[in-house]
């Protein structure tokens, strides 16, 4: 759904397309206390561990989103800011001759948290999913690196080095803060550079689009957001996300050109990744310039969402979830059986054929197009009936995580409520772009600007916690608190059932606000002792938009 609104360009811009090498920590980390420290600490640990300093460092940070939940898979553009806390890469191509040489050896600067871990230099390697383990985010960068630098010269890639990595994370784990994506995008930055590429050549949304797909090898079916935000971010502005954005003039959907979805995307650039990149551009992204007067804070719930453990059950399925309710849709709306299967990805790619019938194809003729066609809820066999007979393990063949979802699903004697969940994507993805427009139109005054904002933020969350069923008793709870305590806004961010909420505080309550919160929310975990006191500042703080990721030379 594209509701087509004037956005002055003065309010929004391109970011750069390529990752700064920035000599100077000040120009990365703007306004951030200790990062000389930091970098000192890390390159300490990588000195102790591999008696030499690293030839690289690659940073790049996690993410809040401050709308659009759950719809950049299904190809909707999003609207997320980078947070200052990032993860650090350091590397180097290990000594020749030595044994570290025919080796991955992934340190951590938290090593009892974070043990190194050693992998062979196959970049074909597969990623162990079963055996979760932090170091596995790397070795997926590490593949993507290599599928990056095929795709795009297939005629000179690299031969597989000894590398030696330390690695230091801030962003929280678990939390919908996007710490997978930080430590993914740094590790792929990282290796193309200890492979030879030049670091002031690397473009954003090429590594962003490498590093989705690569993500994926840890078994979490994934949409694009949180790589392109950690790749493109910007100081002072947020980012309009978009995965295959059609032209200027166009009015959204695919309008007649060749437009792959998202995953079919994915799916397809082992094979035509030099042209995907060439005539798609799949990934772009806009600056924002949210409203002045008003900040935004983050409060983690505390419950742990470790999502490549859970993905199956709830992210993963989401994903599945979609794809059935998009076939059926295409087929209530007229199209063949055999070519739904065929053609339909995603919730986006019905847009034409909602746009046929209804004669428009914003949220809310898509939302009621959907309640038309649907029905609420549906067994696998009703799906497979609905189907002509095809099989769930055929329409999902050769997507893992899909299969591993579909299985959870059979075992628990699942209904899937399609209904709700397309209802969700199609409302979520017109409060993007009412968002944008709400921070882009000039013509409101400040505080109506920061009421819609806020507004938007709370239907939001109850989409995602009524339609979506991705929130959770905690962070209903805390949305619940941040609203009693000024928030103009406030909602759960990331994939939910656990992590993070983000709420919009006038920025002269922003103090009070902290206080209620903690008061109200954190202070009974501090006293049980589940909280260390220490550690309030990093589940509860006011956040800027920060810079996207960056190649580092220390002087
Ligand atoms: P987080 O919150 O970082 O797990 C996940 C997905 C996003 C997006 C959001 C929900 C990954 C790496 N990221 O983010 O692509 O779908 O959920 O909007 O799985
Ligand atoms: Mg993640």
């Amino acid at each position: 759904p594209v509701t087509k609104t004037s956005m002055p360009h003065s309010l929004s811009f391109k970011p750069s397309p390529t990752v700064p090498l920035a000599k100077d920590l000040a120009e990365v980390y703007a306004g951030i206390p200790d990062v000389e420290k930091r970098y000192e600490a890390i390159t300490t640990a990588f000195e102790t561990a591999y008696g030499g300093k690293p030839d690289f460092y690659a940073r790049a940070p996690g993410r809040v989103n401050l709308i659009g939940e759950h719809i950049d898979y299904e190809g909707y553009g999003v609207l997320p800011m980078a947070i200052r806390q990032d993860t650090v890469v350091a590397i180097r191509r290990a000594p020749a001759g030595t044994p570290a040489a025919c080796k991955l050896t992934i340190g951590n600067v938290e090593a009892d948290k974070y043990p190194t871990q050693e992998f062979g230099l196959d970049p074909k390697q597969q990623v162990d999913v079963a055996k979760h383990s932090w170091a596995n985010y790397f070795v997926s960068a590490y593949k993507g690196a290599f599928e990056l630098l095929e795709a795009a010269k297939p005629d000179s890639v690299p031969e597989p080095v000894g590398l030696e990595v330390v690695v230091h994370g801030q962003v929280p784990t678990g939390s919908g803060l996007s710490s997978s994506a930080a430590i993914v995008c740094s590790s792929m930055l990282a290796v193309l550079a200890a492979l030879g590429e030049d670091p002031a050549g690397v473009d954003k949304a090429a590594v962003a689009e490498a590093a989705c797909k690569a993500e994926r090898y840890v078994g979490v079916t994934s949409g694009g957001m949180d790589q392109a935000i950690s790749m493109m971010g910007q100081q002072g502005v947020a980012m309009h996300v978009e995965f295959n954005p059609v032209g200027e003039g166009g009015g959204g959907g695919c309008q007649g050109r060749v437009c792959v979805s998202w995953h079919g995307a994915i799916s397809m650039m082992g094979q035509q990744g030099v042209a995907m990149h060439v005539e798609f551009n799949p990934v772009r992204g806009v600056c924002v310039v949210l409203p002045a007067g008003a900040t935004f804070v983050i409060a983690n719930s505390l419950a742990v969402s470790n999502k490549a453990e859970t993905a199956p059950k709830r992210y993963n399925l989401r994903v599945v979830e979609c794809r059935l309710a998009a076939v059926l849709l295409a087929m209530g709306l007229g199209m063949a059986c055999e070519e739904a299967i065929k053609k339909i990805r995603t919730l986006r790619d019905v847009e034409p054929l909602i746009e046929e019938k209804h004669g428009a194809r914003d949220g809310a003729t898509a939302a009621a197009a959907v309640a038309e066609v649907l029905q609420e809820s549906y067994t696998t066999a009703e799906v497979e009936e609905a189907l002509g007979g095809f099989k769930l393990a055929d329409l999902f063949s050769g997507e893992p995580g899909s299969l591993r979802a579909l299985s959870v699903a059979e075992a628990d004697k699942y209904a899937f409520p399609l209904r709700k969940r397309a209802v969700h994507v199609y409302t979520e993805a017109d409060r993007v772009l009412q968002l944008r427009a709400v921070c882009e139109d000039a013509s409101l005054d400040g505080s109506t600007r920061l009421e819609r904002v806020g507004a938007l933020m709370n239907d939001s969350h109850a989409s995602c916690a009524d339609l979506y069923g991705c929130s959770c008793a905690e962070l209903d709870e805390l949305v619940g608190i941040a609203r009693t305590a000024g928030a103009l806004g406030a909602r759960l961010t990331g994939a939910g059932w656990g992590g993070c909420m983000v709420s919009l505080v006038k920025d002269e309550q922003v103090d009070a606000f902290l206080d209620e919160m903690r008061d109200k929310y954190y202070k009974a975990r501090i006293d049980s002792g589940s909280l260390p006191e220490a550690e309030l500042g990093e589940v509860l703080f006011a956040t800027k938009p920060s810079n996207g990721a960056a190649f580092i030379t220390l002087a």
